[in-house]
């Protein structure tokens, strides 16, 4: 008999406390990662807002001076010297003092779990959080848009495939695959030097090897760090020839979502937006309408250098479910989700069941994934799909509550895959448990 739904993911978001903030997994994940709170602040909003309103107040500790809100918080308890010497934040003068942080950024989330958070705070409550997050999270949105969409396309460029939180969904890991590889890198492949890269990762420690990235695609992922940040992790001065430059369709999904939720808060705080912002705002929805791509038929991230097409489609089209204006191609999307490859006995997955590149137990090449449930059904529920959004809502609780809060589970039998006590993996399913009023 499976436990109830909500008692079991509160015991592992205690589980996986940490004073104000909640690791992903104890063990494999012990740091604090963006999106990973954002998506515990969601879960934990009508169950604890004050803690849920603490998890977004302490990832934003690890705040740069240029506004960049970098994807993962070192725990200050936690020996991992492996990951800490790549991105060494100290060095830089940008980074929080006393707070060691990656030097890179994730999705944009925070603005979406803040205006969940706040509306369920106290009245008082309210207004001192907002006071505190508002002004961070708009000098969060302008660093995005000022350093990594210089140009000012609308789109925001991301710089390595932890960025975009689907990390080794097919088309970043082609591209990162075609990217001419530093003379290190050649050396190491060459070599096939894959016992000192599984003493630098973590992952494998503690999982099966199928289940996540190759040996070689975590090389290259280490090796592209290692380049950015001799280039000081610009986007302006990175070779174009030499680094991964992208224009990411859910990265830039969750920012439009997040921009309205922003201008939202903004507004009930008594904060102006400074106009230029909001200028920059109000051309991301029709900028993402570029990503759609006609032989596909569907959302496309691009290379931000060449213009080129990055496939195969991914789940990342269907945020634009929750992003998105234009009806027809967005009636389309719908009607692609009910299709077999897109929704097996377990939906939804990673990438098609039948794309050449699905594996049905492989981390972001395969899998279905809560968080990126969450995001359909937000978007289904955008679009008055309630029945579709229902049907999503109630299968992901049920996966969940038979084969417990794992970081993914295979589309095709269920199987729970990855880390075990998964903190967004609960948190969401805290979010889901209660069906939404129609
Ligand atoms: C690198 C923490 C993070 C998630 C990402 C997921 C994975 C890290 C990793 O874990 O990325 O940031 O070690 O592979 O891909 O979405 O935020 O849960």
């Amino acid at each position: 008999m499976p436990e109830d739904p909500v008692a079991a993911a509160l015991a592992v978001l205690d589980r996986n406390r940490r004073g104000d903030w909640t690791c992903p997994s104890a063990g494999i994940y012990p740091h604090q990662w963006l999106w990973d709170s954002g998506f515990v602040a969601i879960g934990l909003a009508r169950h604890d807002p004050a803690r849920a309103a603490g998890e977004l107040t302490s990832l934003l500790r690890g705040q740069w001076s240029n506004g960049m809100v970098p994807h993962m918080v070192f725990a200050d308890d936690v020996h991992d010297q492996g990951s800490r010497r790549l991105w060494g934040s100290r060095r830089d003068p940008r980074s929080p003092r006393g707070v060691a942080t990656s030097c890179i950024t994730q999705p944009p989330v925070l603005a979406i779990a803040a205006r969940r958070v706040a509306d369920h705070l106290a009245a008082d409550a309210r207004a001192a959080f907002l006071a505190d997050v508002v002004p961070k999270l708009l000098a969060h949105h302008a660093w995005l848009y000022r350093d990594r969409d210089p140009r000012g396309t609308g789109l925001v460029t991301l710089i390595h495939p932890w960025e975009c939180g689907l990390d080794t969904s097919p088309p970043w890991m082609a591209a990162l695959r075609r990217l001419r590889p530093s003379v290190g890198l050649r050396v190491a492949l060459a070599l096939r030097l894959t016992r000192l890269v599984r003493a630098l990762r973590r992952d494998t420690r503690y999982l099966p090897a199928r289940e996540r990235a190759s040996n070689d695609d975590g090389l290259r992922m280490l090796d592209l760090a290692y380049r950015a940040r001799r280039h000081g992790w610009a986007l302006d001065r990175l070779p174009p020839d030499r680094s991964l430059q992208v224009q990411d369709v859910s990265f830039n999904a969750l920012l439009a979502m997040a921009n309205r939720d922003l201008t939202t808060l903004a507004a009930d705080a008594g904060i102006a937006v400074d106009p230029a912002l909001r200028h920059r705002f109000a051309a991301t929805p029709d900028a993402l309408e570029t990503l759609w791509n006609d032989e596909h038929g569907t959302y496309c991230a691009r290379d931000a250098v060449t213009g080129a097409t990055l496939g195969p489609p991914t789940i990342a089209a269907f945020t634009m479910l929750a992003a998105g204006a234009h009806d027809e191609r967005l009636r389309r999307l719908v009607a692609r989700l009910r299709t077999d490859a897109w929704w097996p006995a377990h939906p939804v997955p990673s990438i098609a069941a039948d794309a050449a590149e699905f594996d049905p137990e492989r981390y972001w090449s395969g899998p279905t994934w809560v968080n990126t449930n969450w995001l359909v059904i937000e978007g289904l529920h955008r679009r008055g799909e309630l029945a579709l959004a229902d049907e999503l809502r109630r299968r992901t609780v049920d996966l969940v509550a038979e084969h417990g809060s794992a970081e993914y589970f295979s589309a095709i039998t269920g199987t729970p895959l990855g880390a075990d006590a998964f903190s967004w993996t609960a948190a969401l399913v805290l979010d889901l448990a209660t069906p939404r009023p129609a």
